[in-house]
């Protein structure tokens, strides 16, 4: 079915908000921004054509209230809710509260949401499609005693994953036999108290990994994968570096693992843009499916650069009911490209945020430099959201090419008034081994910020 997008409610905040709206700039849509009192003189907001206040600066009384966003939609009678990341973007019935009210919601249907989000499910798919995945249990484990018969089976060590958690959250890495029944205890009450599900799903764990994810595009009747992002460079599972290609993938390995990531989107009939996360065993050559993302993602950019298809442009196309107009032959990957993520925090007292005014900004330019931002000299962080200010991308013709861009672009950024994870990736360009590409996802916490 095919609905013309003329105005579109840009449902998020921050840079992915001026994302958003720049992409419906150049696709002749109105934007409407929704924001709080803390966002009140935001740059989305000078961008959008028009703008509405949903409430006061906790996110559970704006951003991630559904009602009031569909009621903002409504009364600007929009066509369209862009969810960006985070928030709502992967809350299955906000897609559902869209559409029961008429409204395209720019993403996958509320099903695949639901089945992409519960990671036992999304397993079982993955492994019904073909999608290779790590030995472990079918889908959730019944009890202490099931998780400890799939843990003896697959051997030590293994990991505990909630169902309901995601990106890291609600996970317990268990080594040993005696510390199962403590770990699952502790693991179950955690996911429960954060998701309010304690569902548990077993698996081996693999030590030393990369995180590879495959960028894909369905319109619901094809899919189309484009290429990988090695998101190795990671804190707590954070992430903080994202680049395409993978130093770690042959021509053969990446065809594989774009192949798998299309099995999977094939068997739900994936509708938008998504990312299936797989971790990468260097050592064996193995990947697994890990999960899938069904949203835009932060690091967006680094393909973008890589391939020049503007993903968010084909996002709300296929939600007007576009066809891809695309064929996997079509889709080149052309040279390097990195992005670093300029968070407001400081690396020298543990990451910690540090919202605030900035008093200067400039950003870097040049050849192969993009950045996505919503700073501006003046601007408030605030306090009540995540810290992100920036992310730089740059592309080279080769890996050098970028990493030389990047610390360039690294050393012309000004931003003052706020600590900043500038300095930190300064040094982690610097640092040999990553500059080799030789890095997986314990490089940060293993020998750099120890
Ligand atoms: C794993 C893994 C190793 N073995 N699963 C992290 C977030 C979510 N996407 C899944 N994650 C992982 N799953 C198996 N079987 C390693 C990760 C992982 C990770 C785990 C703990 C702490 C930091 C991590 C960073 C990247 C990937």
């Amino acid at each position: 079915m095919s609905k013309p997008i003329r105005k579109i409610l840009v449902a998020n905040r921050g840079e992915i908000a001026v994302r958003i709206i720049r992409a419906c700039k150049e696709l002749g849509i109105t934007t409407v921004q929704v924001y709080t009192e803390a966002d009140a003189g935001s740059l989305a907001v000078q961008l959008a054509d028009q703008s509405i206040c949903i409430g006061q600066a906790r996110s559970t009384e704006s951003y991630l209230n559904a009602p009031f966003l569909v009621q903002a939609a409504l009364m600007h009678k929009v066509d369209a809710v862009h969810p960006g990341y985070g928030f709502l973007s992967e809350r299955a019935s906000f897609a559902e509260l869209c559409e029961h009210n008429g409204l395209i919601f720019i993403g996958p249907s509320a099903e695949v949401i639901r089945n992409m989000g519960d990671k036992a499910m999304a397993r079982k798919l993955a492994r019904a499609a073909g999608v290779p995945t790590t030995p472990g249990s079918e889908g959730n484990v019944a009890d202490v005693e099931e998780a400890a018969s799939v843990a003896d089976t697959i051997g030590y060590p293994v990991i505990l994953k909630a169902s309901a958690g995601g990106g890291g959250r609600g996970m317990r890495v268990v080594w040993q036999a005696n510390e199962l029944r403590d770990a699952y205890n502790e693991a179950t009450r955690e996911a429960k108290s954060a998701f309010g599900d304690d569902a548990m799903y077993v698996e081996k764990y693999l030590t030393r990994i990369r995180h590879i994810e495959i960028q894909v595009l369905g319109d619901g009747v094809d899919v189309l994968h484009f290429g990988e992002r090695d998101c190795s460079i990671q804190r707590r599972n954070q992430k903080l570096v994202e680049e395409s290609p993978s130093p770690a993938l042959t021509t053969e390995l990446r065809a594989r693992l774009g192949e798998a990531a299309l099995l999977l989107c094939r068997q739900v009939g994936y509708r938008s843009a998504g990312t299936i996360e797989f971790i990468f065993d260097e050592q064996s050559g193995q990947f697994y499916f890990m999960e899938m993302n069904t949203r835009i993602q932060v690091e967006h950019p680094v393909t973008e650069m890589v391939t020049g298809v503007d993903l968010v442009k084909s996002q709300i196309r296929i939600a007007a009911g576009e066809p891809l107009g695309l064929l996997q032959q079509d889709i080149r990957m052309h040279g390097h490209a990195i992005e670093c993520r300029i968070n407001a925090e400081d690396p020298d007292r543990d990451f910690m945020p540090c919202p605030g005014r900035v008093t200067s900004f400039q950003a870097p330019g040049g050849p192969g430099v993009r950045v996505d931002s919503h700073l501006f000299p003046g601007y408030v962080v605030p306090p009540y959201y995540d810290s992100l200010l920036a992310k730089i991308i740059c592309w080279g013709q080769t890996r050098e090419e970028a990493l030389m861009r990047m610390q360039r672009a690294l050393e012309e950024l000004v931003i003052e008034g706020v600590r900043t994870t500038a300095g930190f990736h300064r040094k982690l360009l610097s640092h040999e081994q990553f500059r080799l590409g030789n890095f997986h996802t314990r490089y940060v916490q293993e020998g750099f910020l120890s």
